[in-house]
């Protein structure tokens, strides 16, 4: 039985490599045995439940771009914002209320699935986080890594 499960799921995954890169769940990718995702596009769901995100580390090749697909399942908003220091400096002390579309940043309204991409070109750490009030301090972040 596990190995029809396993074997479906290479299907699937065989499948959707041949057209738009490939998916992964936060699960997936949580173990930190996992090799990084990349380089090229891949789709990561980012799951919020509770005010956390699903995963807190996930790990990518230099090259990648990530379709981040943002599920929120609370009955609150939130936002998903990824980037360098300078990128959540801004948002931090900012007052912005809406994001404009922006690589890397998508407000998610209650119950709702909000969609951004980021391409990760050069080794490094990259936070992301939700910077409504309160949010971030609550433990809404995260940590791209990036590998060479
Ligand atoms: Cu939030």
């Amino acid at each position: 039985m596990r190995w029809l499960v396993r074997s479906a799921l290479a299907i699937v995954v065989a499948a959707s490599t041949a057209f738009v890169g490939y998916s992964v769940s936060a699960d997936e990718h949580a173990a930190a045995s996992n090799p990084a995702l990349g380089p090229g596009l891949v789709t990561v769901d980012v799951g919020i439940h509770y005010s956390q995100f699903s995963f807190s580390t996930l790990r990518v090749r230099t090259g990648t771009l990530v379709r981040f697909l943002v599920h929120n399942d609370d009955p609150i908003h939130h936002e998903f914002i990824v980037g360098d220091a300078s990128v959540h400096a801004r948002h931090a002390h900012g007052s912005e209320a809406t994001h404009p579309p922006v690589p890397g940043e998508v407000s998610v309204a209650p119950n709702d699935i909000g969609e951004t991409f980021y391409r990760f070109d050069r080794p490094g750490r990259f936070l992301f986080a939700c910077h409504l009030p309160g949010h971030l301090a609550y433990g809404m972040k995260g940590w791209v890594v990036v590998e060479a």
